[in-house]
């Protein structure tokens, strides 16, 4: 098998951290996929981050100990991470024994991967001692992972050290990543997240150029399925796509940044473990397929499939939902040349297949799933029922318009008016109830549809 050398994830996203427990079975699906490195480094645990000086109290070590030896038993790396760079002083050698001395903790219970992570911290130099000793931030980084490496490695010889800088992302012909490139130790390996935070692309030519500037196969820091601050309204539970399948030659590996929900994330995850295996032959419908039959059985993968298309929006996928933008295309088609049933047909029939789709998914045995994306599937069902009614006001209309013959009004036309106003009005109200959806399931799709068809229907 020719996959990646590192080929797991990091847990390094903000906001609620994972538990124990949800760490534990990740871990067995990871060895189950052919993961095989884990890298704790929650930006919400304390003692990894803001607190990163003080060690961990006696109750959380002992946490992280067993963690590490469940990783092991199952044959997964556990890589353990500080991120130290909001308050570390590079002149302080202090600084430098309390980095060591975390690590070291770690390592007495067995662990031998280790990440000194540099993201999200200034991009300067910022104290006057720091900036006299070193000049530049590329430099006091050099320093500090060079001498962290030194030391693990007169602990124990096969310890690893990976870094992530503190630009990973972009142009690398930068004067910091080229310094950087130059003044590590050629077997730290230093983390990218490719040419954005969140990549919808990892090129071939863009690694080629990482790589050259790093001096070192580049292994990626990959921001996906990640749904952290900004992108807490959406559930990432898209096809894992736009990895090149030529990255082997540049790249060392993976580590894939997943969601807040553990459960929901394992579909994408097991998706990228097929990449991660053997690009050359990915193939990423096939591989979500395989991924979500494992997580929600064979019999529900198309009713996910119809979920995962309202769920469409992500870095990976910044468009709109692709199938239920085809259907409103089509009906609004449709009205705009006076098909009108044809038209509320077409929405309500992609609308009961929603619904379809939202009850075998809530009753899905996967209870964690289930939990975790209640919230999507909630609202997800209630854009279903705005869309039939929506259907009901096109078809509405479309009575209304029948009795208006040539030769004047049927004797239905009052009643006709008067049902299609009502459902005009009971669409607007829905509508109304829409602005305060709390996920960007279905985007915008049917909140414009809505919109457009309360207007026209001025009686
Ligand atoms: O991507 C990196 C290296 N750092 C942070 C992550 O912790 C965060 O989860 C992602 C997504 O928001 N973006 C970052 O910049």
């Amino acid at each position: 098998m020719g996959g990646f050398a590192w080929r797991g994830i990091v847990e390094g996203f903000y906001g609620k951290p994972w538990t124990h427990e949800e760490r534990t079975d990740m871990l067995s699906f990871m060895s189950e996929v052919g993961m095989n490195a884990y890298m704790y480094a929650p930006k919400g645990d304390q003692y990894h981050r803001r607190k990163w000086r003080l060690p961990y109290p006696a109750k959380q070590m002992s946490g992280l100990k067993r963690l590490a030896s469940h990783a092991r038993s199952v044959n997964i790396a556990f890589v353990f991470a500080v991120s130290p760079g909001l308050s570390l002083r590079y002149s302080d050698k202090r600084d430098a024994e309390a980095l060591v001395a975390k690590m070291t903790a770690l390592h007495d219970t067995g662990v031998r991967d280790f990440a000194l992570l540099l993201d999200d911290i200034p991009a300067q130099l910022v104290g006057d001692a720091d900036r006299k000793a070193f000049g530049s931030l590329a430099a006091a980084q050099v320093a500090l992972a060079n001498g962290v490496r030194d030391r693990l490695q007169r602990i124990s010889p096969n310890s690893r050290l990976l870094v992530c800088p503190t630009q990973y992302h972009g142009d690398p012909s930068t004067d910091y990543v080229l310094e950087l490139g130059n003044g590590l130790h050629p077997e730290i390996d230093v983390m990218w997240t490719g040419p954005r935070v969140c990549s919808q692309e990892l090129s071939y030519e863009h690694t080629k150029a990482v790589a050259a500037a790093l001096r070192r196969p580049v292994t990626f820091w990959d921001n996906y399925p990640v749904n952290d601050a900004s992108m807490k309204g959406e559930l990432h539970i898209w096809p894992y796509t736009g990895r090149s399948p030529e990255l082997l030659e540049v790249s060392c590996g993976f580590f894939l940044n997943p969601m807040n929900q553990a459960e929901a994330s394992k579909i994408a995850l097991g998706a990228a473990a097929a990449y991660m295996s053997d690009p050359e032959h990915y193939d990423a419908e096939a591989a979500w397929r395989a991924s979500a039959a494992r997580i929600v059985g064979e019999t529900s993968v198309d009713a996910l499939a119809t979920f995962r298309d309202a769920c469409a929006i992500s870095p990976l996928h910044p468009d709109d939902p692709p199938r239920l933008v085809h259907v409103v295309d089509e009906a609004k088609y449709r009205v705009d040349r006076g098909a009108l049933l044809e038209a509320a047909g077409i929405l309500s029939a992609h609308m009961l297949e929603m619904k379809a789709s939202a009850e075998l998914l809530r009753t899905n045995p996967n209870k964690k799933l289930t939990q975790e994306i209640a919230p999507w599937l909630d609202e997800y069902m209630q854009w279903a029922d705005i869309g039939l009614e929506i259907a009901k006001a096109i078809e509405a209309a479309g009575s209304y318009a029948e009795s208006l013959t040539p030769a004047g009004k049927t004797s239905s036309f009052s009643i006709r008016a008067l049902s299609m106003v009502g459902a005009r009005n009971k669409l607007a109200r829905m509508l109304q109830g829409a602005i305060g959806f709390r996920t960007r399931v279905c985007s915008d799709v049917l909140l414009r549809l809505g919109l457009e068809i309360v207007r026209r229907l001025r009686y």
